[in-house]
């Protein structure tokens, strides 16, 4: 049988001591593990860095991790088969609503470091300061005051989130938490907490029960927290760690003055196009990303976007033509199966990072922005298609699908950018352009 229960359950042993805990996680989840928890392993100096990860809206990854020690596998699924390794660098999961423990460590003289894998709509504040509920950056907000009042000095915050600037988000969020607390907080956070950009990447999907099945028939042990991933990973960060960090770059992270041009390349060719293969690939009846990327319909959409945002990105170390050939065999990578419902969340969030930067270089350009104005035609034309979707605007769309033909568009569409809603001939494109993806569907 397959995943036989009976193997004995994985743990950490004697050969994988803990190091002690210097790096402190929100949103301990399946990209946390292949990402920085694996370069933090990778780092000359591990043996210094262990990482306490605390879970985002649900307890459950924690509790898995917990029984094992922390420990668990990262499986790397290539074209032609996969490597196994454990990596032992979490040394604590906990739940994240312990804001009591967060707070412990945070304060904690050895603690340096505090990176974030929280969602991209996870930044939103309102401009009272308020983010709605007890949210990570809330949590964090408290945890750093008991930093303060301890006394223990400058620590790095490292925003691991695919948004643009992202250092500079995190910050300004957490500064607008504080100041409605307490503005002494706000002061010394501004003197003491040092926001590091980063760009960060490695497909990483949903694991499934049958990726468990394969670590134990071929590790002989049961993990219930490993994770599959490509073998590509790549990290670039920009700031300051005043209180120190781990020898990433023995990983092979990348540390640069000047982050803009490759959070872009990211965003946009990598992340915009995954969304144009969710969109566009779930209409026309795909399931995964490898599945859409054949199908030419959605391929000459990606290669159409992809055309524009790339006249937008001209560092010399960019490589561009390399990049797309690269993206290419990733997405193909048959073997990972990432599911586009996945990539298909929080669209109202996704799609303003994605598509709208290049429609307004390329319009600013005196161009149509066709390409990037497909995606959000996608995105319209998938939420007109099903019921089933995960946003945290999904009262106001699901407002909007009350609505038909192009007001229903000029509706969806403003929750994107109200200013685009306005332009009657705008909405009037991204209108056809939805009925003709959806007429050209393969399973209509
Ligand atoms: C994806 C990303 O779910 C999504 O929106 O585009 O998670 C993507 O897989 C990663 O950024 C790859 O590094």
């Amino acid at each position: 049988m397959t995943g036989d229960r009976t193997r004995p359950r994985l743990s950490r042993n004697g050969s994988r001591p803990k190091p002690p805990i210097r790096i402190v996680h929100l949103g301990l989840g399946a990209f946390h593990r292949s990402h920085q928890a694996w370069y933090t392993q990778h780092a000359g100096d591990a043996a210094e860095w262990g990482i306490a990860a605390f879970t985002g809206r649900r307890p459950d990854a924690a509790t898995v991790l917990a029984e094992q020690d922390g420990v668990f596998t990262v499986v790397e699924r290539s074209g032609s088969g996969d490597t196994f390794e454990i990596v032992g660098s979490i040394v604590e999961a906990i739940d994240g609503a312990d804001v009591g423990r967060l707070t412990e460590l945070v304060a904690a003289p050895a603690t340096a470091v505090l990176t974030l894998t929280i969602t991209e709509a996870a930044y939103a504040v309102d401009a009272t300061g308020s983010t709605g509920g007890p949210t990570p950056l809330a949590r964090l907000v408290t945890a750093l005051a008991a930093r303060r009042d301890a006394e223990n000095g400058p620590i790095a915050v490292v925003s691991c989130d695919n948004l643009a600037d992202n250092g500079n988000v995190a910050r300004q969020a957490v500064d607008a938490l504080a100041r409605a607390k307490d503005r002494g907080l706000a002061a010394w956070i501004d003197a003491n907490v040092s926001f590091v950009s980063t760009s960060v990447d490695r497909i990483t999907p949903r694991t499934t029960q049958a990726d468990l099945d394969v670590v134990a028939d071929s590790c002989g042990y049961r993990d219930e927290a490993a994770v599959v991933t490509e073998p590509f990973h790549n990290w670039i960060l920009s700031g300051d760690f005043p209180a120190g960090r781990p020898r990433w770059e023995d990983a092979g992270a990348v540390f640069v003055d000047d982050i803009e041009p490759y959070e872009n390349r990211k965003l946009w060719l990598l992340n915009g196009s995954h969304s144009i293969l969710a969109y566009a690939g779930l209409v026309r009846g795909h399931a995964t990303v490898a599945e859409a990327l054949s199908d030419d319909v959605c391929r000459g959409a990606v290669e159409g976007f992809w055309d524009e945002a790339s006249r937008h990105l001209t560092g010399d170390d960019l490589e561009i033509p390399k990049y797309r050939k690269a993206l290419l065999e990733r997405f193909g990578n048959s073997r990972i199966a990432h599911h586009l419902t996945q990539i298909a969340m929080d669209g109202t969030t996704k799609l303003r990072m994605r598509a709208l930067p290049v429609l307004a270089a390329e319009r600013g350009a005196g161009r149509s922005g066709d390409g990037a104005a497909r995606m959000i035609a996608a995105w319209v034309a998938y939420l007109s298609s099903t019921a089933q979707f995960h946003d945290p605007l999904a009262s106001d769309i699901k407002d909007a699908k009350r609505l038909d033909g192009e007001h229903r568009t000029a509706a969806l569409v403003g929750l994107i950018s109200p200013e685009l809603a306005k332009d009657t001939a705008f909405v009037s494109r991204i209108h056809r352009q939805q009925v003709s993806l959806t007429a050209t569907s393969t399973h209509a």
